[in-house]
């Protein structure tokens, strides 16, 4: 097992250097930020992350993410292209050590909120949703930006993209799923890579688009898809957890051992399909976080953790959900609940 943190690479405002100060890491998770969706990733910029991370004393065995092109998702007639791209990517990336891979397969956005920075009483800010708030706003606006979304889009396009999927239903995407894994699963078996599939966050359909990572059923719907271990999971609790009918232990227990890599963050459900996000121990929100983390070790997990988002604190303004500070406290906090229930961390030997 081991314990991760998240790096946007050389433009990530926290820095890898400081990344390495927390005393748990020894991993980072990051992704070639360059290269358009679709495209094949250069050997060169697979390399430039590789190496920032041995010369900071870290390694890089997890991409975060592979993002899968809108055609692949819309069964489009072009898909087969984009998919042989992406079957290049992971044959490159296992080359070079990468031994997990995060992707999603949510349609035209990622993770969504409707709000950025909401006041904490403590005086930090923390990333919100808010029903509500989310059926007043218009996706064709870009009225809201989140590091995960792909904003090369123009307003046409974008308004484009919606219209396409509005014959696309869970089945439909499902299916498209299906098609993807039947080409890159396989892959991924001779490339030893990993795939983790994130959840969708938040776990129900947004401005119409259907969003099928969702709870147990869609889990296990998609866990047998494909029955092969290289086609797993990214337990995100954040995400899963945002719904009261998930129950997040019994959702690990039914994965049976296809969870590859753990995003573990709290959030305070404040209502029906409204929540904000907190630090990450247990008092701090509605999750459980012992209950998961004996889970997780309960069904055998033995892969890569990572702190998440979590609050801005300490006077720090920097990507929103992805500060310094508070995942730096969940890290440790996380690793302490790990060491109790009697986890085994990969040794670090640094130079
Ligand atoms: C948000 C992240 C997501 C995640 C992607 C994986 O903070 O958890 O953006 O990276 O959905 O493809």
């Amino acid at each position: 097992m081991k314990m991760t943190f998240r790096w946007y690479g050389k433009s990530d405002p926290v820095k890898i250097e400081y990344i390495r100060q927390i005393p748990v890491i020894d991993s980072i998770v990051s992704a070639v930020y360059d290269v358009p969706v679709g495209e094949v990733w250069s050997e060169e910029s697979i390399s430039e992350i590789k190496n920032a991370a041995l010369s900071a004393g870290l390694t890089f065995e997890v991409v975060e993410s592979v993002p899968v092109h809108e055609d692949i998702k819309l069964g489009r007639a072009t898909r087969d292209g984009y998919i042989a791209n992406y079957a290049e990517n992971l044959m490159r990336l296992g080359r070079a050590g990468v031994k997990c891979v995060c992707y999603n397969f949510m349609p035209v956005f990622d993770w969504l909120r409707s709000e950025l920075k909401m006041p904490l009483p403590d005086g930090s800010n923390a990333l919100a949703y808010d029903e509500e708030t989310v059926l007043g706003m218009d996706p064709a606006k870009s009225e809201l930006s989140l590091p995960g979304w792909d904003e090369s889009y123009t307003r046409e396009q974008l308004k484009e993209l919606l219209k396409s999927y509005e014959n696309i239903g869970e089945k439909e995407l499902f299916d498209n799923l299906r098609y993807f894994l039947e080409a890159v699963i396989p892959v991924a078996e001779k490339a030893g890579i990993n795939m983790a599939i994130h959840p969708d966050d938040p776990p129900w359909g947004i401005f119409g688009l259907p969003r099928i990572i969702t709870d147990l059923e869609h889990m296990k719907r998609f866990l047998s898809l494909y029955p092969s271990e290289n086609n797993g999971l990214t337990f995100c609790t954040g995400s899963f957890g945002a719904s009261r009918d998930n129950d997040l232990v019994k959702m690990i227990s039914a994965a049976e051992g296809r969870i590859h890599f753990a995003h573990l963050r709290n959030i305070k459900i404040d209502g029906y399909r409204r929540f904000h996000e907190t630090g990450h121990p247990t008092r701090e929100g509605s999750l459980d976080m012992p209950g998961i983390v004996r889970a997780l070790l309960e069904s055998g997990f033995d892969g890569y953790v990572r702190p998440d988002h979590g609050r801005m604190i300490w006077g720090e303004s920097v990507r929103p959900g992805y500060g310094l500070y508070d995942r730096a406290l969940g890290a440790m906090y996380l690793y302490g609940l790990f060491e109790a229930c009697g986890a085994k961390f990969d040794k670090k030997e640094r130079k």
